[in-house]
């Protein structure tokens, strides 16, 4: 696409503002504003209608594993436009992507998911987990088995079922939700455990506490009626909140024993962002149900999928009856294409491993140079590729800002000017940069944050 400069930048902002209506996004605000066009993207850079050049510390939105460009994966989808542009499942049909896709992801799954359903994003592959798990306790004849678990600060998507499985408040007063039937359970947030009155807890006993609080939950709702507990292993929008070590086997133990399906949300933690395929990987999850999308085809394609374990596969694939679910677009040919070329490419680079062993490491131990001394920084956290720094008030009592956001905003805008693509999630600065950045990429993105956290501090008054 050809672009000129200025003009065609306000022009295509005042198309923007004319026509067309923004994801989580204030209008009024916006247009006052005028959006960013952004045109090209390579690697970990994406350009903008100005020519300006902008790091993606995001990888997007938490998805584009391989970076921007790549392409062997613009060729498969290309190959697939050119040879079978759509076809369906629906008739006794399929396509020989979705099938080579479906037994490349059984052989990385967590042991036992060995079938996959696709839908088109997060939200459709958690509102159909959710039919599956009904699904599942109506064959058993459990049909009072009702109730869907899942944890404050939550985030599983938009759709009426997925939003109301969510747990980050503003989400549901606009639209009437949560659905009654959907109850939420503490997040394990150790960081904030202070300043939510639970002392000075350490996060393996806390980690166990807030587990304990899931079976007080179940107890208090009575186990023949709840039906599953969804969870992120590492709550990403959120605030990238990473559970305490004695977390997942807590659960674990509270789920199987009072027959309360697992359902792992790993939109965000699948397909090598934590340096394993998997967050069930990193933290030893058996899950009964789990979901995925964003790195599937590293954002180069709307795809998302839905693993059954054995426990439930067995159940509902033995049924003998038509399963009453699926979209027009399940298992779409070009986006099957892209997904198992990415996956192609994510071995073949390594990039699993070299986030586990190499990159991984160096952003981490690097982050914590940078920042864990900074009078405004609370907590360096991460795993793999994913990380946050908590911008505090007062690091030794462990004390927010008050009025959550603002801090944070204000230093995500000086990122944001400086060319660098950062989340605030409140306080929370959140960087999740595409597997394949290098340790020169790294250190840019490091020295543009700094330079943010350090204005935000002499705004506040604390350098
Ligand atoms: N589950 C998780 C864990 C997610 O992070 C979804 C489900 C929903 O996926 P779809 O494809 O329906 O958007 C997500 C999406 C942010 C941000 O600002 C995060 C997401 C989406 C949009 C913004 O951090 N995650």
């Amino acid at each position: 696409m050809t672009v000129h400069g200025s003009n065609q930048t306000k022009h295509w902002q005042a198309l923007d503002a004319a026509h067309h209506v923004h994801p989580f996004t204030d209008t009024v605000a916006l247009n006052k504003e005028g959006v960013r066009v952004i045109t090209r993207a390579k690697g970990v850079y994406l350009w903008d209608s100005d020519g300006k050049k902008i790091i993606d510390g995001m990888s997007g939105l938490w998805c584009v594993q391989v970076g921007y460009g790549d392409e062997e994966l613009a060729e498969a989808g290309c190959e697939a436009l050119k040879t079978l542009p759509y076809y369906n499942h629906f008739f006794k049909t399929s396509n020989p992507w979705t099938i080579e896709l479906a037994a490349k992801l059984a052989t990385i799954l967590p042991a036992g998911h060995q079938h996959l359903l696709f839908a088109n994003s997060g939200s459709e592959a958690n509102d159909s987990a959710l039919k599956l798990i009904r699904y599942y306790w109506n064959l058993k004849g459990r049909t009072e088995k009702k109730i869907h678990l899942s944890r404050e600060m939550a985030y599983h998507g938009v759709t009426m079922a997925s939003a109301s499985l969510s747990g980050l408040t503003p989400m549901h007063p606009q639209w009437d939700l949560p659905f009654p039937g959907f109850e939420k359970v503490p997040a394990p947030y150790w960081y904030g455990a202070k300043d939510a009155g639970y002392g000075d807890i350490d996060a393996d006993s806390f980690g166990l506490l807030i587990a304990g609080k899931l079976e007080e939950k179940i107890l208090e709702l009575g186990p023949d009626r709840v039906a599953s507990f969804s969870a992120e292993p590492i709550q990403g929008a959120g605030g990238l909140i990473f559970p305490p070590a004695t977390y997942w086997h807590e659960v674990q133990r509270i789920c199987a024993r009072y027959d309360v399906l697992l359902h792992l949300d790993e939109v965000i933690t699948g397909f090598g962002r934590t340096g394993e395929w998997f967050g069930a990987h990193t933290y030893r999850i058996a899950p009964d149900i789990m979901t995925m999308a964003k790195g599937l085809s590293s954002g180069y394609q709307p795809i998302s999928a839905i693993s059954l374990g054995a426990k439930m596969s067995d159940v509902i694939l033995s049924a003998n009856e038509e399963m009453v679910h699926g979209f027009t677009y399940s298992g779409h040919p070009v986006a099957s294409a892209v997904a198992l070329k990415n996956l192609e490419v994510i071995e073949k680079r390594r990039l699993v491993p070299r986030v586990r062993d190499t990159i991984g490491p160096y952003f981490q131990r690097r982050l914590k140079e940078t920042f864990a001394e900074h009078p405004i920084v609370g907590e360096v956290r991460g795993r793999g590729l994913l990380a946050a720094i908590e911008l505090v008030r007062d690091r030794n009592e462990r004390k927010f800002f008050p009025d959550p956001g603002n801090i944070g905003t204000l230093c995500r805008n000086y990122c944001f000017n400086d060319g660098l693509i950062c989340r605030a999630i409140r306080d929370t600065m959140v960087l999740a940069p595409p597997l394949v950045i290098s340790e020169s990429e790294v250190e840019e993105i490091l020295t543009k944050l700094k330079s943010a956290v350090e204005r935000t501090a002499k705004d506040v008054g604390r350098t």
